[in-house]
């Protein structure tokens, strides 16, 4: 038996939580058409007959705007030093041009001293297919790779392979969770998470990066799951833009949360929303503390 940890890093948007959701084939990660979605390191488990991969979205190696961002990239970097081997993500449509974009994540992976597997992504968009071949290239060259795996996360394309090519690197040992666990994230703060992603596809701007939500409310009976739930923005203006006119942003957004939450607890939901303003929290780290994004890591949320 083998099980170890591999952590998913790369440039924001490049599909490493749409990758770990493939993976396992469960909405765990939120995905955005937006950068900087992931905020916190959030695992995935693949259970086989003769292995446990234990797989680690991380949020997307960025330059920070605020302590948020800091934080975001500290997770990153944090992941990389746990894991048993690393799988960079990188965007097959930005060609080998991507790589320069890539320098901060090659300094993070060159940092962790980790055997590293190149996943070049998003193949499905690269026509002819035969495009691929410079950009490869490109990357071969750019650093040493154990592997280099072309992929398609949004169609499952080439994830067989990648998952051969990691199991390689993982140590002997039993498995560190049951057989059926997808995730360790306990069920508040993915609906927390479903919440988060309903406010960034149903609002523009600068809304999904000053949102945070926090989960008042989760009382569980037989037939339903009663949540009550405050979304946090920095500033009066983008909690006008939340609401709505006539409440009809907030509704739409309860909605989208509600119909992706349903599924995950396998009953019906009533969700209740807030909309608080905390002025500056993305910069404050008493704020961020108090918000689950605290310094002493991941998962005290809720
Ligand atoms: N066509 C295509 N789109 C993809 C693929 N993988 C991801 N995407 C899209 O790329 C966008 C970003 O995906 P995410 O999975 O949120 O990217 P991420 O790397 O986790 O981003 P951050 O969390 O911000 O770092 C979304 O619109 C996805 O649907 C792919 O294989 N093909
Ligand atoms: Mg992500």
């Amino acid at each position: 038996m083998r099980c170890g940890f591999v952590a998913l890093v790369g440039r924001p948007n490049v599909g490493k939580s749409t990758l770990l959701n493939a993976l396992v084939g469960e909405d765990v990660s939120i995905v955005a058409s937006r950068p900087q979605t992931t905020r916190d390191r959030i695992l995935a488990v693949i259970t086989r007959e003769d292995a446990q991969l234990i797989v680690v979205d991380t949020p997307g190696i960025h330059r920070p705007r605020a302590r948020l961002g800091e934080r975001m990239n500290r997770e990153a970097a944090a992941a990389l030093s746990d894991a048993d081997a690393i799988v960079m993500v990188a965007d097959a449509t930005d060609g080998a041009a991507g790589i320069e974009r890539d320098e901060q994540v090659f300094i993070e992976i060159d940092a962790a001293k980790k055997p590293a597997i190149l996943a070049l992504n998003k193949v499905d968009l690269v026509k002819p297919k035969t495009a691929l071949l410079p950009t490869l290239e490109a990357y071969t060259k750019a650093r040493e790779w154990k592997g280099i795996v072309p992929i398609a996360a949004k169609t499952k394309d080439g994830l067989s392979r990648l998952v051969d090519e990691c199991l390689s690197f993982l140590p002997e040992g039993p498995m560190l969770f049951p057989k059926d666990a997808v995730t360790d994230r306990p069920e508040r703060f993915l609906a927390a998470e479903r919440i988060r992603e309903a406010v960034i596809h149903e609002t523009a701007d600068e809304l999904p990066y000053v949102t945070a939500v926090e989960i008042e409310r989760f009382e569980e009976s037989e037939k339903i799951v009663h949540i009550g739930a405050t979304i946090h923005v920095e500033r009066e203006g983008q909690k006008k833009i939340v609401i709505g006119a006539g409440g009809a942003q907030i509704k739409a957004i309860g909605t989208r949360a509600r119909k992706a939450i349903e599924p995950m607890v396998g009953r019906k939901v009533m969700l209740e929303l807030w909309v608080k303003v905390s002025p500056g929290w993305t910069k404050s780290p008493g704020a961020m503390e108090r918000l689950g994004y605290g310094s002493s890591g991941p998962g005290r949320r809720r």
